[in-house]
């Protein structure tokens, strides 16, 4: 690999947030810091709670596994493991593990004087899987709110959840996470067609620049946004997926809790009708 030349040169102690120069090393290509430590701890215990609850329940085909969350009626208590505590298990596991990697890749950006923008992206996934399973269920009370982790009982929850206000496709945060997740397809599909489309010319003609990528859109709707641009707005495409999606869940309940085609009558009730 030519990068490796590159590599010796960045692969130097320091940039850490967190213990020094504690796990400060690579095992083959990867980084491991304290962060790297406390993702694989996180991961195995996690991961092992969740085959300990499987061993439990009433089967082993993957698509039906079901680790629920705690009743109702526990609040926001710890409960015993058999009766939602494995989930809350899994729960911190999960959290601990996302943020660690998360850490993880503060620090290998600071080894590399690069932005934070990896991190910051994976952050507002994390932030979407908190909302659903930290925030909305504290703001309702207990942590049977949260989903549960399996195949087809997540599919469930979502679904009931969605009826439980009548109709979700009137909720308009979701409306707006649903427009950017549309607009990211588009913007990726474009991105990775025009990329494709001139690094693959007919055989025998030479591979295109990027000068050819800016004409290309130029030629067809008067408006190239660049090739640093196009990157831009994905990142900015995706990310407010992710933030929107996280909105229209935690306003369901905590601060609606009527159906969403309701939400609407707003829209009738200004007073320009009358
Ligand atoms: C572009 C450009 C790229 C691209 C793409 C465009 C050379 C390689 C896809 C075109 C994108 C535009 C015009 C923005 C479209 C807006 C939305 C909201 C989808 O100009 O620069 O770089 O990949």
């Amino acid at each position: 690999m030519s990068m490796l030349s590159f590599e010796k040169k960045y692969r130097v102690r320091g940039g850490t947030l967190f213990g020094g120069d504690l796990f400060d090393f690579w095992v083959g290509p990867f980084y491991v810091g304290v962060f790297g430590i406390t993702t694989i701890f996180f991961t195995l215990l996690g991961t092992a709670m969740i085959f300990y609850g499987a061993s439990l329940g009433p089967t082993w085909n993957p698509w039906q596994i079901n680790i629920a969350p705690p009743d109702l009626s526990y609040g926001l208590a710890l409960a015993p493991l058999k009766e939602g505590g494995i989930w809350q298990v899994v729960t911190i596991c999960a959290i601990g593990a996302f943020g660690s990697w998360a850490l993880r890749e503060v620090e290998i950006c600071r080894k590399l004087g690069i932005g934070y923008h990896v991190p910051i992206a994976f952050s507002v996934a994390i932030f979407a899987y908190v909302t659903l399973v930290v925030i909305r269920p504290v703001l309702l009370g207990a942590w049977g709110h949260a989903f549960p982790y399996g195949i087809f009982s997540h599919l469930d929850w979502v679904s009931n959840v969605g009826y439980q206000y009548l109709h979700f496709h009137y909720n308009p945060a979701h409306m707006i996470a649903v427009t950017f997740f549309f607009t990211t397809t588009l913007a990726l599909a474009m991105h990775g067609a025009l990329v494709l489309s001139s690094t693959n010319p007919p055989k025998g003609e030479k591979v295109k620049t990027p000068e050819h990528e800016d004409t290309y859109f130029r030629d067809l709707i008067g408006y190239s946004v660049g090739t640093l641009g196009i990157h831009r707005l994905g990142l900015f495409l995706a990310l407010s997926a992710g933030f929107w999606s996280a909105v229209c869940i935690v306003i369901s309940g905590p601060f609606w809790t009527q159906s969403w085609p309701e939400w609407w009558t707003w829209w009738l009730d200004l007073p320009i009708w009358r």
